[in-house]
Order: structure tokens, then C-alpha cells, then sequence
């Protein structure tokens, strides 16, 4: 203990930190607005940014969690409980301030205290960037996780990445994307508190050093290490009104003192400074590639800075609490893999027991085969993440030395299960063989793992019989499913703020905490006049979405049509495409006067594409040129809309979802590990035209089939005719699909820029095209037109559309981290003591 500490531990005032719990009441949190506004900030009401209210308010209220963070804390030690760590590259968090008035149940007193002042709380909401640390579904799960844990009062903490840069700013020139950096931290971030005092050090490079002591103990030493710094930043995460704030805990990464003395005695001083550069790099920039591989060094050292440095942090806390022994760690501990991407901390944890903390081999294996579970969150192959031997051997010696040693014993293993069979072997082989051997890192992290799970049914079954079949044989009961959810503050209570008083009123407020309780919704889909109260709500949202679009992508959508919206990454496998061809299609009929008991339909997309997926940004640029020559044909006028919405992140999600009718889910069966978009759309009342892929399926399941557009191949069907896939003959046998084709490669929406939509044109008529695009058109365009007609008639539209919603309990955050807590984690949940 510091000397400082141990002066206020015996100070006769000891407890002069024992604070009186902070107002809740509007005055009162009026008057610390006034305080941090005027005082800490020092701004006055000339000032003419609300920016500053925005910081003025978010301090009021991170008061007001820390003070609950610190009995939470103390509550978990008191109990010593079994927790669990959730690892990942990507917590893609969005707003906080929003999300902690409502979990705080400050939203009245707050609107109002703001009111009194004269200023309009949503306007101030709307100055919060977001927090934008991850690329799409993986990043909003973790995110929606942590909520869920905290509001289930389970001690689970979040470990991720203090990236300066969040996923980039997308922004449209001439119809293309274009990359601008999000320097989300530039003002300051009012959610975080630097910890400097649980900073860790990080090795990389070097070589190691073995010997074997006079006992005859062998050891190995990993020296002459370049070290880095992590320096953690912990951003609290309330519970649902339980007094429970649990961390998410970023690191930053800081060069080491040392590190600039060296050279500087060398006589380079600018040099040296420069080098720090290269330490803090680390945290610089998210990677922003959904679902494909890179192989850069730096995303290596991303990967091996987290693991080392959450592992360090977990191992300084049990020994502080319960000394070196670890004997019990594995009954108290659990590490939670988001994917590959920390699955080097099987490695990690293996070195830093045997290597730091004196463990047998067979004793570390043990802990880690207890401790480590991972989650797959991609059935794509071309995703699946391999790191070259040489890389690892440069930057992480000792780390690959351990994962050979792995390896040996598991193969050993694979081979006394199954003598002989030398090819199984080598495809089970933790390293691909090879000109340039790679490390599997889904195959390190099965072996490492005592529980393996994919995100829905159908991936997890898919996974089974295909990509880890053979670790089935081996290990049956290590593998499982934990079918995706969202939370329903976010998603639902804090999003759609009409339908929430909507549903609070008619059965009451349980919802929040305990989705099921929708179902008592059910009755009221019957109810004519419950239905015209719905149907008001769902208008005054689209209003809201319309706002919005015209503000954003110059684009006025008519309130009386159906608003049909696709909103996620861009990616091939999810089919952007066939939408537009659909909507090609709807213009060509309006075109030939093909318009009796027409629907107006507006067509909304939005998402990024990978800075440097080709394909994708064609499909933006088709996207955006197709959208502009409908918008500016006047035959379209109140029949068709189409806007591609720039830079699609969290907070747009939250005014998109309430405002939407149509949901669109057409990926490629058996593409689409889950999909958790599919899910918000569904609790706020869209209803879904998709593939039976992911989690749609169980969506289906639950909603019942006559409140779902279904369409398309199974996932079968769609192996099934790889072999015979013939797109060319399936456009010349289908006159709608044809006249498309027809219209797309007259150059019609590329007037002046030939050839610009070439590659997308031959990816459709390729045979071997893997997404099948063509295959599912005539379906698809049919199921629209069903979809469409269903629209017209509104009291059964209005019926589906609760359902929906009131179906929709199974996707709750809640719900899955109950699975995971009950079936992986084994965890209690701890109340922490109420003082204020
Ligand atoms: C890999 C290597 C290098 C750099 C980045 C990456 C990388 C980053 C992010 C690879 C994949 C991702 C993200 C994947 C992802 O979001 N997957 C989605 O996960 C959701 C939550 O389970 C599912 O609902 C989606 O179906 C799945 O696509």
C-alpha cells in the first residue's frame, strides 16, 4: 500500500469518502448542470454551442453512476464471486448519455430540470458522438451483452480496445464512398476514467531464453523484449434500475520511459520521440474489414496487446484477493472469446501461469481448458482468421512456442483417438502446413475451449456438420448454440419512446426488465381501436425516419407508403444487390404502366462498405445511381422512392427501426451466422421479407409463418445446385428478370460513366457466382408483391405488425446472456448494497 493510501485508511476520518448519496430530483440535478456548465467547464449562456450542455449534462449523470459503480465493486469482492470477462476487438457501444438516463430512471426529472433552463434535452442527446469502436453485429452483441449482464446484475466485465479512431466516417461523392477518420476522443470523452494506477506491460519481439535449474525444473524466459505500455480506461455500464454499474474496461496503449532513454543515450532524441510513435500506434485505428481476413502485423499486435493485458489484469486482482495460489481459479474465472480475434489468449494465459506465476504445464492447461469458452460468429471460410509462423515468430517467440507445444499434444491426442488416420491430422492440425504454415486461430480456439458456440440454430448446426465436424467427433458436448438477442432498452424502451408509453400502458412496464412479458400483447392485435393507437405511433415514427432521409440523403419520402429498409454492412453474401434489382423491377413496371393496385413503396439502404472491398463500393455507387435516376423521373412520382442513407451507424439505427415497415433479410441461406438487425426491426414492429437463414429462422418460428415473407433456398438448396447453377438460362427464361438485366447493362443508370457497373453485371450472370443472386429473383419479387399487397389492407398489416412485436421476447439480450450465464458461465448474479 502507497503511503497515501495508508494515510487515509488510518486518518481518524477514514471515512470522509463516504460522500451523501447525490439528488435525483430535477432541481437538484439542475443545479450540478449549473455547476459543471458555468464552474468545471466555464462556459456562460453567451456561449452559443449546446456542446457544452451536452458535457455539463453527461457529468450530472456519470456522478451519478460512479457512485453506484463503487458499491457494485465492492459488492462483487465482498461476495467473491465467479466472474466472467468478455473479450473483444469491438464494442460498438453508440450514445451513453440517452441510455444512462433510462437506466437510471432519470428521464423525467432530467427533460424536465433541462426544460425549466430553456433547453431541449434532445437536442443536447444529439450532440453525442458515437461511440463507434466496432464494425457492425460482433461490436453491437458485445455492446448489447454488457447491458443485458448489468441489468441481470451478473459481475461480468467487458475487455476491449481504446481505439483513438472508431469505424470510419462514411461520406457519398458522386455516388461513391469515401473514408473520412473519426476522431471520436478529439473533445474528450466525459464516459471514461483513466486508471493509470492498473497500468500493464506488454512484451513483443525479442527471443526466449530456456534453462533447467538445479532441480532439474525447465523454464523458459522470454527477453530482450520491445515492451509497451496498456494503460486501462473504464467506462461504466448501468444495470436497468438495480443501483448495478458494471465496467468495460479499454486499453490504451503508451510507450514505456525506457523505451526513449535508450536512444536517447545513443545520441538521437528526435528519433527516440518518434519511436514512442510507434508504441502508441497499437490503439491508433479499428480495423475496419467485416468478415475478411488481413494479415497485417499491427491487427497481430491489436490482438495480443488486449489478451495480454486483460489476462494481466484478472491475474493481479485474483492474486490480490486471494494470493498465489490458483487452485480455485478456474471455479471463479471465465474468459469469453468474441470470435478469433482474442483467441490468442489461450496462449497468453498458458504463458503468463507457466512462465510468471511458476504453473506446471499441466496445471495451466487445466485452468485454461476451464476458463476459456469461445464464441464463432461466421460460417464464411474466407473469414475464418489465420496468422502466418513467421509473423508470429517475430513479433510473439514465446507465444508460438506454446501454441507448437499445443499442437503437438493435441495431434498426439487426435492420434491415439484415431491411429493411422494421418489426413485427419492434418486437417486438424492447429498449423496449415504449407510454402507460408499459418496458425488456424479457430482450431487454437477450440482446443483451448471447454464450450464452442455459434450465434443461431442454423449456424450452430451448420458448424457442426461442416467447418469443426471433425472437432465434433472428438468432443461432442463442447459444442452449442446461443442464439443471438438485442437489448430491448436500447431497441425498444429508449428508441421508440411512443411505442414504449404504448406498451406501458397496456401491460404495464415488466417488459423492460423480462421481455416475454409481450405476449400479453397478443389480444390487443384484435383490438380496432389498440390497432388505430398503433398505427398513430408507427406514422409519427416514420415522420421522424422521413426527417431524417430528406436532412441526410436529400430524399423526401411520402409518409403513406411502405417503408422498406435494408440497413446493414455491405457484403455480397447479404444481397444488397438482389434489392436493387427489385427495385429495378418496380420501376420498370411504372414504366410500362404496370401500376393497378399499385403500393408506394420507398426503398431505404444504408451501410459501409471495407475501404478496400471493391465490390461492395460498386454496389454503393449502383445503389446511389440507380436511387437518383428513379428519384428524378417524374413517372415515379408518389409511386417509388429509393435513398441510400450515408455513414449508417448506432444512433441512426434508433430512429431507422421504429420508423420501418419492412424488414429486409436476404442473405444467401446458410450465409448469415444471425443477423441481429432482423431482431430490432422486429420488436418495433416491422415485419420481415427473408431467407430462411440465421436467426430469421427462429424469428419465423416465433411470429408464426403467416407474419413472415418468407422466400428463397434453404441452405441445403442452395449446395445442392452449386454444381448445375446456371444464372443465364434463369435471366432468358424470366421476362421480369430479363428486362432488369436489359435495362442494368444498357449503361441506363451510368450514363456517363461506361462500364462502371461491369463487375456487378458479370458477378449475376456468373455460374459460379457463390451468393446465387439470380436464383432467389422470382421469388423474391413475388414475396414483395405479397408484401406489398398485404400493405393496402391495413387493419391486417396493423395485426402482423403487433404480433411482431408482441413475439418478439425470445430476442432479448436477456435471454441469451441467461443461456450463456446458466449454460457457459455458471455465474450468480450479486446485488450490490443500496446507499443511495
Ligand atoms: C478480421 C480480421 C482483420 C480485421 C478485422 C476482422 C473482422 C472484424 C469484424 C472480422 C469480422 C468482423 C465482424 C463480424 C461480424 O460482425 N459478424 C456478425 O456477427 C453477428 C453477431 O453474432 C451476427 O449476427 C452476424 O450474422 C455476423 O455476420
Amino acid at each position: 500500500m502507497s503511503p497515501l493510501t495508508d494515510l487515509i485508511k488510518n486518518h481518524p476520518n477514514a471515512n470522509c469518502f463516504d460522500l451523501p448519496p447525490l439528488p435525483l430530483d430535477a432541481e437538484g440535478m439542475a443545479d450540478d448542470f449549473r455547476r459543471y456548465y458555468a464552474h468545471t467547464l466555464g462556459r456562460d449562456c453567451d456561449d452559443q454551442t449546446i456542446y457544452y450542455a451536452y458535457k455539463a449534462l453527461s457529468i450530472t449523470l456519470r456522478d451519478r453512476l460512479v457512485e453506484r459503480w463503487k458499491n457494485t465493486r465492492n459488492a462483487y469482492d465482498e461476495a467473491d464471486c465467479k466472474r466472467t470477462y468478455y473479450l473483444s476487438l469491438e464494442f460498438l457501444m453508440g450514445r451513453a448519455l440517452s441510455n444512462a438516463m433510462l437506466n437510471l430512471g432519470l428521464n423525467d426529472a432530467v427533460a424536465q430540470g433541462l426544460y425549466e433552463m430553456g433547453l431541449a434535452l434532445e437536442e443536447i442527446q444529439d450532440n453525442e458522438p458515437d461511440a463507434g469502436l466496432g464494425n457492425g453485429g460482433l461490436g453491437r452483441l458485445a455492446a448489447c451483452f454488457l447491458d443485458s449482464c448489468a441489468s441481470l446484475q451478473l459481475p461480468v466485465r467487458g475487455y476491449g480496445l481504446r481505439y483513438e479512431y472508431g469505424m470510419f466516417r462514411q461520406v457519398i461523392e458522386g455516388g461513391e464512398q469515401h473514408e473520412e477518420p473519426d476522431h471520436w476522443l478529439r473533445d474528450g470523452n466525459p464516459w471514461e476514467l483513466e486508471r493509470p494506477e492498473f497500468t500493464q506491460r506488454i512484451p513483443f519481439g525479442g527471443r526466449t531464453e530456456a534453462s533447467t535449474d538445479r532441480f532439474g525444473r525447465k523454464s523458459v524466459r522470454w527477453i530482450d523484449t520491445s515492451d509497451v505500455l496498456a494503460v486501462p480506461y473504464d467506462v461504466p455500464v448501468p444495470g436497468y434500475r438495480n443501483d448495478t454499474v458494471n465496467t468495460l474496461r479499454l486499453w490504451k496503449a503508451a510507450a514505456t520511459d525506457e523505451f526513449n532513454l535508450d536512444e536517447f543515450n545513443a545520441g538521437s532524441y528526435p528519433e527516440s520521440v518518434a519511436q514512442k510513435n510507434a508504441a502508441e500506434h497499437i490503439t491508433m485505428v479499428l480495423y475496419p474489414n467485416d468478415a475478411s481476413e488481413c494479415g497485417e502485423e499491427l491487427r497481430l499486435r491489436q490482438q495480443f496487446f488486449l489478451a495480454s493485458a486483460s489476462i494481466k489484469d484478472v491475474l493481479r486482482d485474483w492474486i490480490r484477493r486471494h494470493g498465489n495460489d490458483f487452485t480455485r481459479f478456474a471455479e471463479r474465472n471465465c474468459f469469453q472469446l468474441n470470435d478469433t480475434h482474442p483467441a490468442v489468449s489461450v496462449a497468453e494465459l498458458m504463458r503468463q501461469l507457466m512462465d510468471e506465476h511458476d504453473l506446471e504445464w499441466d496445471a495451466a492447461w487445466l485452468i485454461v481448458r476451464q476458463t476459456m469458452a469461445y464464441t464463432n460468429h461466421t460460417l464464411l471460410p474466407e473469414a475464418l482468421e489465420r496468422w502466418p509462423v513467421r509473423l508470429f515468430r517475430q513479433l510473439l517467440p514465446r507465444i508460438l512456442e506454446i501454441i507448437f507445444e499445443i499442437n503437438a499434444r493435441f495431434l498426439a491426442e487426435v492420434a491415439s483417438r484415431w491411429p493411422g488416420d494421418v489426413d485427419r491430422q492434418r486437417r486438424m492440425s492447429l498449423i496449415e502446413e504449407g510454402y507460408d504454415p499459418q496458425v488456424r486461430m479457430a482450431y487454437l480456439a477450440i482446443v483451448g475451449s471447454f464450450s464452442v458456440n455459434g450465434v443461431a440454430a442454423l449456424h450452430s448446426e451448420l458448424l457442426i456438420d461442416g467447418l469443426f465436424r471433425d472437432f465434433n467427433e472428438l468432443w461432442p458436448r463442447k459444442f452449442n448454440n446461443k442464439t443471438n438477442g438485442v437489448t430491448q432498452r436500447r431497441w425498444l424502451a429508449m428508441c421508440n419512446p411512443g411505442l414504449r408509453e404504448l406498451l406501458n400502458e397496456t401491460i404495464g412496464d415488466g417488459w423492460v426488465r423480462d421481455l416475454s412479458q409481450l405476449k400479453q400483447l397478443e389480444p390487443f392485435a384484435a383490438d380496432p381501436a389498440f390497432r388505430a393507437r398503433w398505427h398513430a405511433i408507427k406514422q409519427e415514427n416514420k415522420q421522424r425516419l422521413v426527417e431524417q432521409v430528406s436532412q441526410l440523403c436529400r430524399v423526401e419520402f411520402p409518409l403513406e407508403a411502405i417503408f422498406d429498409v435494408q440497413v446493414k454492412r455491405i457484403h455480397e453474401y447479404k444481397r444488397q444487390l438482389l434489392n436493387v434489382l427489385h427495385v429495378i423491377h418496380l420501376y420498370n413496371r411504372i414504366k410500362r404502366g404496370d401500376t393497378r393496385n399499385w403500393t408506394p413503396r420507398c426503398v431505404l439502404i444504408g451501410g459501409k462498405a471495407a475501404p478496400g472491398y471493391m465490390m461492395a463500393k460498386q454496389i454503393i455507387k449502383l445503389i446511389n445511381h440507380v436511387a437518383r435516376t428513379i428519384n428524378g423521373d417524374p413517372d415515379t412520382a408518389g409511386l417509388l422512392r429509393m435513398a441510400f442513407m450515408p455513414d449508417y451507424r448506432v444512433s441512426l439505427m434508433e430512429v431507422i427501426a421504429p420508423g420501418t415497415d419492412l424488414s429486409e433479410q436476404i442473405s444467401t441461406a446458410g450465409k448469415e451466422a444471425s443477423g441481429t438487425g432482423n431482431m430490432k426491426f422486429m420488436m418495433n414492429g416491422a415485419i420481415t421479407i427473408g431467407t430462411l437463414d440465421g436467426a430469421n429462422i427462429e424469428i419465423r418460428e416465433q411470429v408464426g409463418d403467416e407474419n413472415f415473407f418468407l422466400f428463397g433456398m434453404t441452405a441445403a438448396g442452395v449446395e445442392a445446385r452449386r454444381q448445375h447453377y446456371d444464372p443465364n438460362g434463369i435471366i432468358a427464361s424470366d421476362p421480369a428478370l430479363l428486362e432488369v438485366m436489359n435495362l442494368l447493362e444498357s449503361g441506363h443508370f451510368n450514363q456517363f460513366a461506361g462500364g462502371a457497373f461491369d463487375q456487378v453485371i458479370f458477378a449475376i450472370r456468373n455460374p459460379h457466382d457463390p451468393w446465387m443472386t439470380a436464383a432467389d429473383f422470382r421469388n423474391y419479387i413475388d414475396v414483395q408483391e405479397q408484401a406489398a399487397l398485404a400493405y393496402r389492407d391495413r387493419e391486417r398489416w396493423l395485426r402482423m405488425s403487433i404480433l411482431n412485436t408482441a413475439r418478439s421476447g425470445h430476442f432479448s439480450s436477456d435471454r441469451t446472456i441467461t443461456e450463456y450465464s446458466r449454460d457457459i458461465w455458471h455465474l450468480d448474479a450479486v446485488a450490490p448494497h443500496t446507499s443511495a
